[in-house]
């Protein structure tokens, strides 16, 4: 039994149930990114999980690809619909997967700018509804941090998202520390998100179909997060705040595991990268992560995770418009929780850690 059937009520946003819904991985992209992959998809670059994922949703005519395709520019009526039909009183978007990490570094850096400046116009024209997330051209640190500052300091964007690798590179690679330095300084929040795994992890996975998001996106994120934990970036940017969509992307049913092995290979001297840290792997994963709900709408599982890394680390996500089921807020609606646990999950929690507006939101 996978599934739970919610009692049918009535979805309603503006808190009559005594929270408001904040939804905090909600994609998005402006017509500008649409035409850069368009290009890219015609001269054959971006590698295969580009083309695995956008060729997809850019060239398929089912019902699926349409929706998400024509829901993913919209900001306006197509999703306050959606939103207004699943209770969600509030979005944050942030640029769909891979955003600009699939791109040359100085275009990379040129979208960025771009893709932040339609989010904040999106987000003024409805401040009630929408908060966004900033994108990065992460391969060029020094217009990446000036961008930072630009996007949160100047349009009013909440934080970061980077969709997951980087052309094949991490940010454990100390080339982008500056970057997460800078993520610090601003007390921002980083939303480390899927994209298809790197071209040296995704052929066994592309012959099955599963790079995407069924597993592949998994792989590649929790292996994203475990490299930062196990490169010891967290013992130098102690306060870094970052958030893991799809309940922890596995993780959390790890942490027995990981600290009995690294402490394991710490002590045999085994890999020159694995070394000392301050704390043991599942100290970070419940100091420095918070997990939402994106795409993991299921109890059994987000029970779980409150309890191994604390009820005050896990939020609400929905995923739109890749997951738009609004059974799946009944569901979690009807969570076995007190009144005050469910505020905390789908209000507090995103409020506090993304540094939103509450008094917009009920304007
Ligand atoms: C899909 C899922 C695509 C997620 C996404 O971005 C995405 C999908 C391109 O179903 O193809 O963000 N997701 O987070 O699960
Ligand atoms: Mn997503």
């Amino acid at each position: 039994m996978t599934q739970y059937t919610p009692q049918p009520t009535k979805l309603e946003t503006s808190g009559g149930q005594g929270y408001l819904r904040v939804a905090t991985e909600e994609a998005w992209w402006p017509q500008e990114v649409v035409a850069v992959y368009r290009g890219m998809l015609e001269r054959g670059e971006g590698g295969p999980g580009f083309h695995s994922l956008i060729g997809h949703y850019l060239t398929s005519q089912s019902d699926r690809a349409k929706f998400v395709v024509s829901r993913l520019a919209d900001t306006g009526e197509l999703r306050l619909a959606d939103m207004d039909a699943a209770g969600v009183d509030h979005a944050v978007l942030s640029l769909t997967s891979p955003g600009t990490n699939s791109l040359e570094p100085a275009l990379g850096t040129q979208v960025a700018t771009i893709a932040n400046d339609r989010l904040a116009e999106a987000c003024a024209a409805n401040p009630a509804r929408f908060s966004g997330l900033a994108t990065l051209g992460f391969e060029e640190p020094d217009s990446a941090v000036k961008e930072l500052d630009r996007a949160i300091n100047q349009l009013g964007l909440k934080g970061v998202v980077c969709n997951s690798h980087i052309r094949g590179r991490y940010l454990s690679d100390t080339a982008f520390w500056p970057i997460l330095e800078a993520i610090e300084a601003c007390d921002v929040p980083i939303y480390l998100h899927p994209q298809t795994p790197n071209d040296s992890m995704i052929s066994t996975l592309l012959e099955s179909g599963l790079d995407g998001a069924i597993f592949g996106f998994a792989i590649e994120t929790s292996m994203h997060a475990l490299k930062i934990v196990t490169s010891g970036v967290l013992d130098r940017f102690p306060k870094l705040r970052i958030v893991l969509g799809h309940m922890g992307e596995a993780l959390p049913f790890w942490l027995y595991r990981f600290d009995y092995m690294h402490k394991g290979q710490v002590v045999s001297k085994r890999y020159e990268a694995i070394k000392p840290l301050e704390l043991t792997p599942s100290d970070y994963l419940k100091r420095n992560f918070w997990y939402t709900s994106s795409g993991m709408p299921w109890g059994p599982t987000i029970d779980y995770v409150r309890k191994v890394v604390g009820a005050d680390r896990v939020m609400y996500a929905m995923d739109y418009p890749y997951e738009y089921a609004p059974d799946e807020v009944r569901m979690q609606d009807q969570l076995d929780w007190t009144l005050a646990e469910k505020k905390m999950f789908f209000e507090d929690i995103p409020v506090s850690v993304f540094g939103l507006d509450r008094d917009a939101m009920t304007s």
